[in-house]
């Protein structure tokens, strides 16, 4: 019997933690394999997800910095990894765990293990459709407190089913759970939208709250995401941005940034480059404007940012 870590990517949204937390309750409920699973994160919990956890009364996850090597004539470390499969946006020290588990709905980089695991990959709109589904294959019955959270990350992943990352399969599991807990799943999300403090982020937040390192054409590009009702406050602090974007790049030595500023109501994403990003310019078809360039309909860095931009290069 070992213990093994359940953590979603750096600079966690709210489905890398509720696909952690929930995952693990499950696999703890089962005993599988013998195991415990303890849920972790490799950051602070957004706004939402520190909210519905507390009015929940569930612990939040641990917070881990580094996986260290393991002791001579130990066992390595295992880990299950949600929401996110690279080595990139994963803990530090990766390397000296082993895989136990992946539960992602992100492409797949390099990836290769020493030993068989298990992976749940589908191309669905959260990780929390995903654990959803899991509950269903393993002839478990979510509570309302499970479905309370995998619905809170179902619908913050896809922007309210909006994204096109959202599949049938996300809007029949989201009308499944809503049923259950006698909420509009879309309502509901808005509510759980609405938790977070946009209004008052700075602009280093807005930069690094929801940002990914990406390996393009042999260069590191940042890709970060900021998710508003309203994007014009956003527009009215573009030097302040850019300032912050240059100030993140070079802290995390990457070659370029790119950030969108995703207003949800309008549907679609102000899009601003700093450094060497003529992998992004080449992927997007946009330029270097310095206000940033309107991108409308763009909602998914996933499926209308990233996936272009490592296609064209
Ligand atoms: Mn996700």
């Amino acid at each position: 019997m070992a213990n093994v870590l359940v953590f979603g990517h750096q600079n966690p949204d709210n489905d890398a933690i509720m696909s952690t937390v929930v995952l693990s309750q499950l696999l703890n409920q089962l005993e599988y394999q013998g195991n415990t699973y303890t849920a972790c994160c490799l950051g602070p919990l957004p706004a939402e997800s520190a909210k519905l956890l507390e009015d929940a009364g569930v612990p939040a996850p641990t917070l881990i910095d580094a996986i260290e090597p393991a002791e001579e004539g130990a066992e390595p470390q295992l880990v299950i990894l949600t929401d996110h499969n690279e080595p990139g946006q994963s803990v530090a020290g990766l390397e000296n765990a082993t895989i136990f588990g992946v539960v992602d709905h992100h492409r797949f980089g390099d990836f290769t293990t020493a030993a068989p695991l298990h992976i749940v990959a589908l191309p669905w709109g959260s990780s929390c459709s995903i654990v959803a589904k899991l509950f269903e294959v393993m002839g478990v019955e979510p509570t309302d407190t499970q479905a309370k959270l995998l619905l809170s990350a179902m619908m913050t992943d896809t922007l309210m089913l909006k994204s096109p990352t959202a599949t049938a399969v996300d809007a029949a599991i989201a009308a499944k759970l809503g049923e259950q807990l006698g909420v509009d799943p879309v309502k509901f999300g808005m509510e759980v939208f609405l938790t977070r403090p946009s209004g008052s982020f700075t602009a280093e937040q807005m930069v690094g709250n929801d940002i990914k390192m990406f390996e393009v054409a042999g260069t590191k590009l940042l890709i970060g995401q900021y998710e508003t009702v309203d994007k014009s406050r956003a527009l009215g602090m573009i030097g302040e941005i850019r300032e912050a974007m240059r100030a993140y790049q070079a802290e995390k030595v990457a070659d370029g940034i790119v950030l969108c500023i995703t207003d949800i109501m309008e549907e679609g994403s102000q899009v601003l480059l700093e450094g060497d990003t003529a992998t992004a310019q080449k992927g997007l078809e946009i330029e270097d404007v310095a206000e940033g360039v309107w991108m409308p309909g763009v909602l998914s860095r996933k499926k209308q940012v990233a996936a272009p931009i490592l296609a064209a290069n």
